[in-house]
């Protein structure tokens, strides 16, 4: 193993990988493929991962545990999501998976209380399952084909990723909390700075921190643009499986004394304060203090970033015998069945509507716009993860991140509050035991009465576009340019109106780009074949493969950008869009959109690896971009994607 011939100590990360590579070598930069123990869904990607894996002909699952969840479209304004749960539903009974019913909880909250293991691999059609890495499992995002594949006993592929140590020494001080930790690392590593590596959390302040408080940091390592992020599984970790009646399931992990990290960091808890998200970017941190009292029109307690039962009992004793400032609208949303019961028997659930607080089903709503949409210019306090433009449903809406002890502090002052001013923290108390019902998961059929389980289709599911055989050469329009850090959110909107289409794609994508340009579907469509133009950081955020699919499905033939985020690029490989960076970023200013762009021999530069000269017929002149690709990617772009390449090389 080339990092470590001198028989230098391992990270936890390179020992999790050591025991699941089954393709290439532990060597920085370059592909490998990994085992995967666990995968999830949910159900905003879920229908097309399990589309995708019907049409790999596979029976039954050959993962530990694979599970899909509902949780993301459970607003039932048409029978679309209600439909997209019942095929989901009996997809996963009849191939081996657990299902996870409307009403449990978010997938990552749920995972880490009942599923997720220390040690193991788990892969997620949610750019949130790093959540896993908080009971220090290798839990990454990744597109639904990928995890279509892995269900079916396939490796799952990563660039060997560089390790980043953050040391965290100290100790929080009362009224700061994980959130503010990890909005910290995003001030100082930025949306683009996780990518290509891994955040590996180490030191004396780790043992501070709960198991919730760490999922909290790992779940919103993924705004840093990161493969994931990991904590050790240690004495904190066994109490947590404790509690969840699962201590079997207690691996001790952490890295070697001697381990080699490619970069380092400090964080001193102590020396932390309340700090905010400001509009639109989650780096765009400041302290809370530094913003100021800005009024505030609404605040939302829940995501799966801040919806444990920790959190949830620490904004019920902030909010006790209180009631939410007359001009704010307060809605909570408790992370799972298991929370929201426990909140129920120890009273709190009743302080908390006692308060005020707009009570909502175990979901992800509001962050990911299924209501709670804040009023036009509204300022809105949240205690999630993104806070990109629109993704609210309010496109002027104002999105400021923050922990659930500034939201409920402030929810209650009716401005943006520090939380240090409220006085003594109030006191609470985790129970030893939570409680454990696992009565809304259910399990598959057995493998024996599988073929007995019909799977049920609505009219709202409609076949997935498949990519063709790339040409040898390319010849198209540039159908858009756009700018620096394009989420996933620009390309394939989310909200309550646009999710309930994400069966069908035909649908969908008519809403493709419409964030940044209306008429971007009917260009693109009228073209017939068409290439985008992006800046740095293209495609970060979501996992959704929709942002490939509705652009495949659309005519879209190539990406041009400056450098793309991790889980997207392999969305638009996995699709066989080809991913061109330009070698000179100045080649960037001069294209515009309507240039007609000719790329001759691509099959055979593609194949070569070599630079790719770009010709710009309109303008008259050349420029050359690469497309760093693995044998495996080449083959998919040649192939038109994972699935043509998979019937090809079996
Ligand atoms: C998100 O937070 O953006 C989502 C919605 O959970 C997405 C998945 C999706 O688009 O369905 C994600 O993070 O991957
Ligand atoms: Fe759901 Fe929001 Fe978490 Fe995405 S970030 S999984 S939408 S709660």
């Amino acid at each position: 193993m080339a990092e470590n011939q001198n028989n230098k100590g391992l990270t936890l990360t390179e020992k999790i990988i050591k025991s699941h590579i089954v393709d290439g070598e532990m060597q920085k930069g370059t592909e490998i493929g990994l085992r995967i123990d666990q995968t999830l869904t949910q159900d905003a990607t879920g229908t097309m991962a399990y589309l995708q894996f019907e049409a790999m002909g596979v029976g039954q699952v050959k993962t530990e545990r694979s599970l899909a969840y509902i949780d993301h479209n459970t607003l039932q304004s048409g029978f679309e999501n209600a439909d997209d749960h019942r095929y989901i539903g009996s997809v996963a009974k009849k191939h081996g998976i657990w299902f996870s019913r409307p009403g449990n909880g978010i997938c990552h909250q749920v995972h880490l209380e009942r599923f997720g293991k220390p040690g193991k691999t788990l892969i997620g059609s949610d750019s949130h399952t790093p959540t896993g890495g908080g009971i220090g499992m290798l839990a990454m995002g990744a597109g639904g084909l990928d995890v279509a594949v892995a269900m079916g006993g396939g490796a799952y592929y990563i660039t060997m990723p560089k390790i980043v140590r953050v040391n965290l020494v100290g100790q929080l001080s009362d009224w700061v909390s994980a959130k503010d930790v990890i909005l910290k690392v995003l001030q100082l590593m930025s949306v683009k700075g996780g990518v290509g590596k891994v955040i590996e959390y180490c030191g004396e302040g780790v043992k501070s921190l709960s198991v919730p408080e760490r999922a909290t940091i790992t779940n919103m390592g993924a705004e840093l643009g990161a493969t994931t992020s990991i904590f050790p599984s240690d004495e904190t970790t066994l109490q947590f499986l404790k509690a969840q009646g699962r201590e079997e399931d207690y691996v001790e992990l952490s890295a070697d004394p001697d381990a080699v990290y490619d970069e380092e960091l400090t964080i001193d808890l102590s020396s932390l304060v309340p700090l905010a998200a400001c509009p639109h970017m989650p780096d765009n941190v400041k302290t809370v203090e530094e913003i100021g009292a800005i009024k505030i029109d609404q605040v939302c307690i829940g995501s799966c970033t801040n919806s444990s039962l920790q959190d949830m009992l620490k904004v019920a004793h902030i909010l006790k015998g209180r009631t939410v400032h007359p001009d704010v609208s307060l809605s909570i949303a408790p992370g799972s069945k298991q929370v929201f019961n426990m909140l129920a028997d120890c009273g709190a659930l009743s302080t908390l509507i006692n308060a005020g607080a707009r009570i909502l089903e175990s979901a992800c709503g509001p962050c990911i716009g299924m209501g709670q949409s804040p009023n036009s210019k509204g300022v809105s306090l949240r205690t999630f993860n993104r806070n990109f433009e629109g993704r609210s449903g309010t496109k002027d809406g104002q999105i400021y991140l923050v922990s659930p002890e500034t939201a409920a502090v402030s929810a209650l002052a009716g401005v943006l509050t520090d939380p240090r001013i409220a006085g003594d923290m109030p006191k609470y108390v985790m129970p030893e035991k939570f409680l454990i019902n696992d009565n809304m998961v259910v399990p598959p059929a057995s493998p024996e009465d599988a073929d007995k389980v019909e799977v049920l289709r609505g009219p709202n599911i409609k076949p997935f576009p498949i990519n063709v055989p790339l040409p040898d050469k390319l010849s198209a329009t540039v159908s858009l340019k756009v700018g620096d850090n394009i989420t996933t959110d620009h390309i394939m909107p989310a909200g309550a109106k646009i999710l309930p289409l994400r069966s069908n794609i035909p649908a969908i994508s008519q809403y493709c780009f419409t964030v940044c340009d209306e008429s971007f579907p009917k260009r693109a469509q009228a073209l017939g074949s068409s290439i985008i133009v992006g800046g740095a950081n293209y495609g970060q955020g979501s996992s959704r493969e929709h942002a490939a699919l509705a652009p495949l499905y659309l005519g879209v033939k190539a990406i041009i950008c400056k450098s793309f985020a991790r889980i997207h690029r392999q969305n638009l490989i996995n699709n066989g869009i080809i991913p061109l960076c330009f070698v000179n970023e100045a080649d960037y200013d001069n294209i515009e959109q309507g240039d007609s762009l000719v790329i001759a021999n691509v099959r055979e530069l593609i194949q070569g690896g070599a630079e790719i000269t770009v010709k710009n017929a309109t303008k008259g002149y050349t420029f050359k971009t690469t497309c760093e690709l693995s044998e495996r990617g080449k083959g998919m772009i040649l192939a038109g994607g994972l699935l043509n390449y998979t019937k090809h090389n079996g």
